[in-house]
């Protein structure tokens, strides 16, 4: 069934207009001018921009890839927008479609950006956006007050249902480009390359429109996290798959990774035991998810969980316990990122971060207690990668590691396990398990 997106955009409009009002007073401001952006010189030695990335805080309001739209809300007055329209010979233009906004707020063309500094009220304005020039060019307001730009960020996690119906779609485009990689994997496809270029036929889009570049790594390069140096040539050995990629609608985001392996001798059936080990913990990590509970208590239960697998399957040694490997941070050299982040218009939104982790847990992204309407991935890994593990193998704890094992697996580089989840009152939505479901014909 078709995802009706545009049928709760009016609500969520409202809602955030009326969170940025209640930012605006608790920040001291009368008004804030959101940009949507300018273009960007990729090199000041060349005349090419990069592809538009508009301001998050203007995407939640109205998904506009271009340049040099303004949208000013004041507390007390109807909602303005004011954009520049531009004739080019050389590039096709931008043509919003206004008719989701019309009973929103007035719609303004601008001959010229200039003429932005005329939608201002009197009182005090604050500017929010890249462009730090344009805004002190056209005295449009102090520019990003961290004040008030906290509170526009916190406004972002809890999603409404707009926003969800987005990433339902966002995750369901992501979900036709994993099944048709893995298709192609399991066929026998064994260049990064030409996986990525599968992936994005399949989800329909373009590089520049992922919402982060796709990570595609056979074998041992699944161990370098952000893994994007996609080799053309065949990895003819390769038994093992990482694809960590999303899309986007609507300026929303999905991040998806799924860890395939293909073998038959030994070491591929251990690798591929331990992909559904991560995964068997990932689901029961998602099923304990409480409203009222620290996101950080699920990081650390990810450990714990961790710890099981690798006694299970032998790459810790019998008769050490998981407590062990827990406490003197051998997890962590197997697995050393955070088990998830907020997810919305950015793909590692900021909003959830706003006290630091313990400092164990130096790399997780959502500190937040667990409330309804928040959406956020959910994505335990276990890795072989040596810079971590050298120091393991040499250290006072190198006798809790089987190293043959290791040693055994490390052709495999690494398993992710990514769902991005959406938090309600009586439990969870798996946007991703759901797109699956849909997408098994
Ligand atoms: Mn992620």
């Amino acid at each position: 069934m078709p995802i009706d997106v545009d049928a709760s955009y009016e609500a969520h409009f409202r809602e955030i207009e009326t969170r940025a009002h209640d930012a605006l007073a608790a920040s001291g401001f009368d008004t804030v001018v959101i940009h949507s952006g300018s273009h960007v010189l990729r090199s000041t030695f060349d005349d090419q921009d990069w592809p538009l990335r508009p301001v998050p805080a203007f995407n939640h309001f109205i998904h506009w890839p271009s340049p040099d739209a303004f949208l000013v809300l004041s507390q007390g007055a109807r909602t303005r927008l004011g954009y520049v329209e531009r004739e080019s010979f050389w590039e096709a233009s931008f043509r919003p479609d206004l008719s989701r906004l019309e009973r929103l707020l007035e719609p303004e063309p601008l001959k010229s950006r200039e003429a932005a500094r005329g939608l201002l009220p009197p009182g005090r304005a604050a500017f929010v956006g890249q462009d730090v020039a344009l805004s002190a060019a056209l005295d449009l307001g102090e520019p990003n007050p961290a004040i008030l730009l906290e509170r526009l960020e916190d406004a972002r996690v809890e999603k409404t249902e707009f926003e969800i119906a987005a990433l339902r779609v966002a995750t369901q485009r992501a979900v036709e480009g994993h099944r048709a990689a893995e298709k192609a994997f399991m066929a026998g496809e064994r260049s990064e390359l030409a996986l990525h270029l599968v992936y994005l036929g399949a989800s329909n889009q373009d590089a520049f429109d992922t919402p982060y570049q796709n990570i595609v790594a056979l074998g041992e390069a699944a161990a370098t996290l952000h893994y994007i140096q996609y080799q053309a040539a065949a990895k003819s050995g390769a038994r093992s798959f990482l694809l960590d990629a999303g899309a986007t609608h609507e300026g929303y985001a999905s991040d998806i990774t799924r860890t395939h392996v293909q073998g038959g001798d030994g070491a591929a059936d251990e690798f591929a035991a331990l992909v559904r080990g991560l995964e068997r913990g990932q689901q029961a990590l998602i099923a304990s998810i409480r409203v009222g509970e620290p996101f950080e208590g699920l990081h650390d239960n990810s450990h714990e969980r961790l710890a099981g697998l690798l006694l299970e399957s032998g790459i810790a040694k019998k008769g050490t316990s998981a407590e062990a490997l827990v406490e003197s941070r051998v997890t962590r050299a197997f697995y050393p990122h955070g088990l998830g982040h907020s997810l919305g218009i950015q793909t590692h939104d900021v909003g959830c971060r706003r006290t630091p982790p313990a400092e164990w847990n130096p790399f997780l992204r959502n500190t937040r207690t667990i409330a309804p309407g928040q959406v956020f991935t959910i994505e335990p890994g276990l890795y072989f990668i040596e810079s971590l593990l050298g120091p393991v193998r040499s250290g006072p704890h190198k006798e809790l590691v089987d190293w043959s094992k290791v040693d055994a697996l490390k052709p495999f580089g690494g398993i992710r396990i990514e769902d991005n989840v959406v938090v309600r009152a009586q439990g969870v939505e798996n946007l991703t398990r759901d797109a699956f479901g849909a997408a098994q014909l």
